[in-house]
């Protein structure tokens, strides 16, 4: 009896526990047993909430401006520009000569060439050379054989080369040392030609030679005593130019 009594009690006293004053009195025009209590004050607040979206940037400050830094470094070195114009046209040159008549005399060319001719007589009689033989030069120096070679091109010469025995006396008695010849086996190992193309019709090779020692010998050298040994066109020896006889 007692539980069946106090059941709406129960439940308008949780239905009337409101804080509004109007819904409590609501609460007793509906309910037979209501006891409203005075309103209750607000709780502790709550935890924090979480951060916000972010915000837009500011504007400048309005603080002093530092000192200007030191410049900075060189930049790298740009692009070769395009050709500039073409220049402006030069002045007219000269008058030709339409009389036919050469700027040099022919007299005066003759008599050049007859001095040229005589300085030529001296230098081969100064170097010795008989009437009908080769020249042989030298300048003292021994060099690798691509050396000789060059050098004596530039001379408008060949290295020297001996096709008979009295040649091969000629360049050995004016040789001051050992000098390069002429002649390699640089094209066919075994086969020696002349550097001015053919094969040698002569030859003074020195005994057991020539032997490609270390398969590295394709040049030739003439020796003190006139002979010859096959030996390596990197080694140095005397260069000795040939002029035709
Ligand atoms: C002989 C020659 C070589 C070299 C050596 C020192 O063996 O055949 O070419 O000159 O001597
Ligand atoms: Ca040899």
């Amino acid at each position: 009896m007692f539980l069946f009594l106090s059941l709406p009690v129960l439940l308008c006293a949780v239905t009337a526990s409101c804080s509004e004053t109007k819904a409590c009195e609501d609460a007793q025009k509906t309910c037979s047993v209501v006891t409203c209590g005075i309103p209750v004050t607000n709780g502790t607040p709550g935890r924090d909430g979480r951060d916000g979206a972010k915000g837009e940037k500011g504007e400048p400050g309005q603080g002093l401006r530092g000192l200007q830094g030191p410049p900075g470094k060189l930049g790298p070195q740009g692009n070769i520009g395009n050709p500039g114009l073409p220049g402006p046209r030069g002045h007219k040159g000269d008058c030709g000569d339409s009389s036919g008549k050469e700027l040099t005399p022919a007299s005066d060319i003759r008599s050049l060439q007859s001095k040229l001719d005589h300085i030529k007589k001296l230098q081969i009689f100064s170097l010795g050379k008989k009437s009908g033989k080769k020249l042989y030069v030298t300048n003292g120096e021994k060099m690798p054989f691509s050396k000789v070679k060059a050098l004596c091109a530039e001379l408008g010469a060949t290295v020297a080369t001996p096709k008979n025995a009295e040649e091969n006396k000629a360049i050995q008695d004016m040789a001051p040392d050992i000098a390069f010849l002429g002649i390699t086996d640089e094209v066919t190992e075994g086969q020696f030609m002349y550097v001015t193309g053919g094969r040698i019709g002569y030859s003074n090779w020195k005994k057991d030679e020539p032997n490609n020692q270390d398969s590295e010998e394709d040049c030739v050298h003439l020796l003190r005593d006139g002979l010859w040994n096959d030996i390596s066109c990197s080694s140095f020896f005397l260069a000795i130019c040939e002029f035709p006889a």
